[in-house]
């Protein structure tokens, strides 16, 4: 029995049953996920990228010449693209755990930055954070966009950002995205696209585990529910079952009567100055930060 098996059996026999958001991602979850970034109401990735381009030039400034970007969690190392273009560091490190997503984005993006030294590392996010800068060589700068640092739970989030501060060496740095607290009405929006590529992505994470599991799940028998939690300060994604089911998951059966919620994601928001506060206490100092002029996001330079 697999690893996956015992850890999805359990945390959906749970009273308060989840699933982790890990399961949203295999190759239809991440094309979901595209095409949610291109949704009107999802704001965080194009405003992002906004920044990134706006503001390349000053962040540069504050960083040294010779620099090695690291990029834990890379995918198809879009973002990035931006930074190579307008920094042309000595060297790039995606470290990402789906091997044919590194593959494919390593072998597009390499021949057209015959400058920058590629160093693909096949490992999931724990692993990234084990693999020491070398303090004699080009300084490292971890790139950790998307505000996917808002899917760690509090404590989680701290001993990460710590893990972060380790990547980057003593002496490097981190760029890092965190989508910012606001209007409520249009965080609810961004996590319920018109078009539905949120619900299916949500509802995705059960076709994953069917194929992946076999679990018997009745994906169409599930409700998207996404709200903002105003006093935890994050977006939640549940699965609301429609009727009852029995699925099977580690040689257990697990029942799902009617009404049950699985909930499948947290996505925190930030302020810029808590966050900053949280990269302190992760043992970076904070250098800058920027915004877009709605206030809706934000990206934070910091050195280790
Ligand atoms: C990839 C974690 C940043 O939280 O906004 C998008 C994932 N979930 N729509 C986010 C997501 C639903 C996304 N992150």
């Amino acid at each position: 029995m697999t690893d996956a098996a015992q850890e999805v059996a359990a945390s959906l026999s749970a009273p308060s049953p989840t699933l982790d958001p890990k399961y949203f991602y295999d190759e239809r979850g991440s094309a979901l996920f595209d095409a949610i970034t291109r949704t009107p109401e999802y704001y965080p990735t194009r405003t992002e990228a906004a920044l990134l381009a706006e503001h390349a030039d000053a962040m540069a400034s504050e960083l040294p010449g010779d620099l090695v970007i690291a990029e834990p969690g890379a995918g198809g190392c879009d973002k990035v693209r931006l930074l190579l273009d307008r920094w042309r560091p000595s060297g790039y490190m995606p470290l990402e755990i789906s091997r044919q997503c590194l593959l494919d984005a390593t072998r597009e993006l390499a021949p057209r930055y015959p400058s920058v030294r590629f160093s693909a590392v096949c490992a999931d996010y724990s692993q990234a954070l084990s693999f020491p800068a070398d303090d004699l060589g080009p300084a490292r700068l971890v790139f950790f966009p998307g505000s996917t640092i808002g899917n760690f739970e509090p404590t989680a989030r701290a001993d990460f950002l710590a893990g972060l501060r380790r990547l980057a060496g003593d002496h490097g740095y981190l760029l890092i995205g965190a989508d910012l607290q606001k209007d409520p009405a249009r965080l609810n929006a961004a996590y319920n696209d018109a078009r539905g590529h949120t619900a299916a992505f949500n509802r995705n994470a059960l076709h994953h585990l069917n194929r992946r599991l076999n679990c018997g799940f009745d994906p169409d028998a599930f409700e998207h529910r996404a709200f903002y939690n105003e006093s935890a300060r994050r977006i939640e994604m549940h699965l609301e079952c429609r009727r009852d089911q029995t699925i099977s998951v580690a040689d257990q059966r697990i029942q799902l009567p009617a009404g049950t919620r699985i909930h499948t994601e947290n996505s925190y928001k930030f302020t810029v100055e808590g966050f900053s506060r949280e990269l302190v206490d992760a043992g970076f100092a904070p250098l800058s930060s920027w915004v877009d002029e709605e206030g809706l996001f934000s990206i934070h330079l910091a050195r280790a």
